[in-house]
């Protein structure tokens, strides 16, 4: 009787052994199913997102019209926004101002811009006083907008805040603002950069242009003898004649491209000129 008692045990013990082992195993296929799914649905969207991408950016190339009403596909001029890689000298303070114009200190603006020059620059000095040896800076124009984040004084919320409106494309050649398409913080910024003793002009001459710039642009071409300009306002505009886009030449174009089975999302983004058919891309694609 004990005997049997005892086998009852055993066999017992090992039904709950299957059970917790046949559970573990549930448990690992689920897992592995999951994990399979993500991995499909991550492929699926990748694939789809670069494919639309490479549609567009071929129509662009043709100067073919797009149809904009795909909700996942995102249209801009790129030349609307500043190309930090372009800023040269004085330009610097379209920047600076632009960050202090988005509630930044005054020193704090300066010191993200200071460091900037030095992050592009080639010497190794700082462009602040007292002009010491720079930290290990990358001497070179910035590859990825993040890049910013890299740089001393500057933080993630400052970079989302004016991240919409700063650009690094193209890496060379000169500064090329889109005057119609330029937001008024980018505007006002610009304008400032030029007020002062050597243009005798004020803060105040740069609002009242920027102003009438925006008023005006809705409804024609933004030319100084359509703006009844006064002398102040017409030497700020002349000024910023040298940096005006007087066409736009770049092109971002942002798709994002769902898996409706597994959710997954992928979101690609390049810089198309469509003058030249220049492809730039912050994501690492292999692009037509
Ligand atoms: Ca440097």
């Amino acid at each position: 009787m004990r005997e049997r008692g005892s086998a009852l045990i055993v066999v017992l013990w090992g039904i709950v052994i299957l059970s917790l082992l046949g559970l573990s195993l549930i448990h690992y296929v689920e897992g592995e199913m999951l994990l399979m799914k993500r991995m499909v649905g991550d492929s699926k969207s990748k694939i789809s997102a670069v494919f639309a991408l490479c549609r567009i950016v071929d129509q662009i190339r043709k100067h073919q019209k797009i149809a904009d009403e795909d909700p996942d596909l995102k249209i801009e001029e790129e030349d609307r926004k500043i190309n930090i890689n372009a800023l040269l000298g004085p330009q610097h303070l379209i920047l600076q101002n632009f960050l202090e114009n988005h509630g930044i200190e005054e020193s704090q603006a300066r010191e993200i811009v200071g460091h900037l020059i030095d992050w592009k620059d080639a010497d190794q000095v700082t462009f602040l006083p007292p002009h010491q040896a720079e930290e290990s800076f990358k001497n070179a124009p910035l590859d990825h907008l993040e890049e910013l984040l890299l740089i001393p004084g500057m933080n993630l919320e400052i970079y989302q805040k004016v991240k919409q409106d700063l650009t690094i494309f193209p890496k060379q050649g000169p500064l090329r603002i889109r005057m119609e398409t330029a937001s008024p913080e980018i505007l006002l910024a610009w304008a400032e950069s030029l007020t002062g003793p050597s243009s005798n002009t004020s803060v105040m001459d740069a609002k009242s242009l920027v102003e009438k710039i925006i008023a005006h642009r809705e409804n024609g071409p933004i030319e100084a003898q359509e703006m009844s300009l006064i002398p102040e306002e017409e030497i700020i505009f002349r000024l910023m004649l040298s940096s005006r886009a007087r066409i736009s030449s770049l092109v971002s174009v942002e798709i994002e491209k769902s898996d409706s089975f597994s959710g997954w999302t992928t979101k690609v983004n390049a810089v198309v000129d469509h003058r030249t058919g220049a492809v730039y891309s912050q994501t690492s694609l292999d692009l037509l």
